[in-house]
């Protein structure tokens, strides 16, 4: 049975844009995912590691097929298909996929954790997220739009640039 998941992209190396779009093409390719909606994107200061560009940002809804370890490995397929390397953590990267909720699953492990652990304190994850998915249920039964008002993030705080398809 396919299930409901959220991808967040991140790019500040490069042509981000055409990094964000590559990527979007690429998973729509994969056998077993299905791109059902996908958010703005997002200009973003750093977060964690500053001393690096903006970041654009964005979410997509899949539905897939895949078990998510299986969907971990075909993000981090794209990922190095696309150049990237793993050097400073949090630190500059062509493109980043990380799965931020799959249903209402819970994950506790080393190499995958979801939902993702930082989704709460992110806006550069939890603004695109909420963008197109307010009514979604986290596995504690909030929906995204409660975790946005209770996280204090301000919707407005992050610019939208043109849609750049
Ligand atoms: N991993 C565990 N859980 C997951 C998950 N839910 N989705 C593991 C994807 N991967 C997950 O990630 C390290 C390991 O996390 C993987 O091997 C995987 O098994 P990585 O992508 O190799 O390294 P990373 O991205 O540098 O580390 P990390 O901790 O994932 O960083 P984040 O949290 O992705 O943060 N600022 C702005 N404005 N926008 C950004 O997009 N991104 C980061 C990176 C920092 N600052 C940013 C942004
Ligand atoms: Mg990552």
């Amino acid at each position: 049975m396919a299930e409901t998941a959220f991808i967040g992209l991140g790019s500040n190396l490069g042509d981000k844009a055409a990094y964000l779009n590559s990527a979007l093409e690429k998973l729509r390719q994969v056998p077993g995912i299905s791109v059902i909606q996908v958010s703005s994107f997002y200009e973003t200061p750093p977060w964690g590691y500053q001393e690096q560009d903006w970041f654009l940002n964005a979410v997509v809804e899949i539905q897939t097929e895949l078990k998510p370890e299986e969907l971990l490995i075909k993000l981090q397929e794209i990922e190095t298909s696309m150049g990237r390397m793993r050097s400073i953590r949090w630190g500059p990267r062509t493109i980043d996929l990380d799965i931020l909720l799959y249903d209402q699953l819970v994950i506790e492990r080393q190499d995958l954790k979801i939902p993702h652990p930082g989704l709460a304190e992110r806006e550069f994850a939890l603004v695109p997220l909420a963008e197109i998915a307010p009514a979604f249920r986290l596995p504690d039964g909030r929906t995204v739009a409660e975790l946005v008002e209770q996280s204090g993030i301000c919707m407005k705080k992050i610019i939208v640039p043109k849609m750049m398809t």
